[in-house]
C-alpha cells in the first residue's frame, strides 16, 4: 500500500513534465510516440495508449509505435499516443523519428477484444482491449459453464475492499465447480482478486493493479490458467490455501513480492506447473512453500530480476528452458 501511495505521489509530481502522467501505466516510462519507430532490447511488455487507456503487447527489437503494431486503438479520441515500457524492466528503449515501416521484428497480428488464444509456446499474456466498464460491489460467482467478461474492465468498490494489503477483502470473482472465467480486465481496485473453490479454469485475464493478492485457492481442485497478465502487486500474486493441482500457461507477471505462496505453515500437497511465462521484478522470488509434500516446476519461461525460483521445503522444485533477459 505504501508503495502505491509513493508511486501516486511520484506521478503527481511528474504531471508538469513533457508528457501527461496518464499517458503511460504506473511504473512505465515512455520510449516513443505514435508514428515513431522505437526499439526495446529484449521481449518487453510494451504499453500503447494515452489518458489511462492502454493495450499491451510483448515486442522485441525495433517496432513502429502504431495501432497496426498493437492491433487495436485503446483510445481513438486521442491522436497523440505513447509507447511505454516498465521502468525497471527492459534495458531501455531508444526512439527515432523515422516513420519508415520497414522493420518486421514485431508482427502486426491483431489482439482482438475477445480473443483468448495465446498458447502454442508464445508468451503474450492477456490480449483484451478494454471494452466498457463494470463496477463490482458484490462478488460475481461463476459456478458452472463459462462466464465471458467481454473484455470489460471490472473494478471493485469498497464494499469488497480497497485493494490494499489488508486481509479479509472479498474477491471480485469466485470460480468453482469446474466453471470457466474468461476475457476479463481487473481495474484499479482488484480487492482480493479471484478465488477458486474446487476445480476452475480461467483464461485471458489481466490484473492492471493486483490488490491484496491476485488469486487464491480456497478449496481443493485442479486449476487451469492460461493467457494472463498481472502488474503492480505488493506481496503475493497467487495464494494457495488448499491442496491443489495448478497449471499455468502463457503469463506475463511483473512487480510482485512473490509469484506463488502456499499458505504459511501448511503441509498439504500443492502441485504447480508453470510454462511459457515472463516473470519480472519479484521482490522475493517465484515459488514459496513450507510443505515437504508440494512440487513446483517452471519451464520455457523468461525471467528478469525474479529472485529465487524455489524458496522453502519443496518435495521437488525444478526449472528448465529458462532464459534471463
Ligand atoms: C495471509 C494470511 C492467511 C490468508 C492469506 C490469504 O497469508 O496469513 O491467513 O489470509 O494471507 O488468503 O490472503
Ligand atoms: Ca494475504
Ligand atoms: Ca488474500
Amino acid at each position: 500500500m505504501l508503495k502505491k501511495i509513493l508511486f501516486t505521489t511520484a506521478l503527481l509530481g511528474c504531471a508538469t513534465s513533457a508528457f501527461s502522467a496518464t499517458n503511460r501505466p504506473d511504473g512505465y516510462v515512455t520510449i516513443c510516440k505514435v508514428g515513431q519507430t522505437c526499439s526495446v532490447s529484449g521481449s518487453t511488455n510494451v504499453a500503447f495508449g494515452a489518458a489511462g487507456a492502454f493495450v499491451y503487447k510483448i515486442l522485441s527489437g525495433s517496432f513502429s509505435c502504431s495501432v497496426a503494431t498493437f492491433g487495436s486503438d485503446p483510445i481513438p479520441s486521442k491522436s497523440v499516443k505513447e509507447c511505454s515500457i516498465p521502468k525497471n524492466g527492459s534495458g531501455g528503449g531508444t526512439s527515432s523519428s523515422s516513420t519508415g515501416g520497414n522493420n518486421s521484428s514485431s508482427s502486426t497480428s491483431s489482439s482482438s477484444s475477445s480473443s483468448s488464444d495465446g498458447g502454442g509456446g508464445g508468451i503474450t499474456g492477456a490480449t483484451c482491449t478494454p471494452n466498457g466498464a463494470v463496477t463490482v460491489s458484490s462478488t460475481i460467482r461463476v459456478s458452472s459453464g463459462t462466464y465471458d467478461g467481454g473484455c470489460k474492465v471490472f473494478t471493485a468498490t469498497t464494499a469488497l475492499g480497497d485493494g490494499s494489503q489488508k486481509e479479509g477483502q472479498k474477491p471480485v470473482f469466485i470460480v468453482e465447480g469446474g466453471a470457466t472465467l474468461k476475457n476479463v480486465i481487473l481495474g484499479s481496485n482488484a480487492a482480493d482478486g479471484i478465488h477458486f473453490y474446487g476445480s476452475a479454469n480461467i483464461e485471458n485475464i489481466r490484473w492492471t493493479n493486483v490488490g491484496e493478492d491476485a488469486m487464491t485457492v480456497k478449496e481443493s481442485g485442479t486449476i487451469n490458467i492460461k493467457n494472463i497478465s498481472a502488474f503492480q502487486g505488493d506481496d503475493k500474486f497467487f495464494q494457495v490455501n488448499a491442496a491443489s493441482t495448478i497449471n499455468i500457461n502463457n503469463c506475463v507477471v511483473d512487480d510482485m513480492g512473490k509469484y506463488l505462496r502456499q499458505n504459511g505453515g501448511t503441509t498439504f500437497a500443492v502441485n504447480v506447473s508453470v510454462s511459457n511465462c515472463q516473470i519480472s521484478n519479484m521482490g522475493e522470488g517465484i515459488f514459496r512453500t513450507d510443505s515437504p509434500n508440494s512440487t513446483a516446476r517452471i519451464t520455457n519461461s523468461r525471467l528478469r530480476n525474479a529472485g529465487d525460483i524455489c524458496i522453502g521445503k519443496w518435495k521437488s522444485c525444478t526449472s528448465s528452458g529458462i532464459t534471463s533477459y
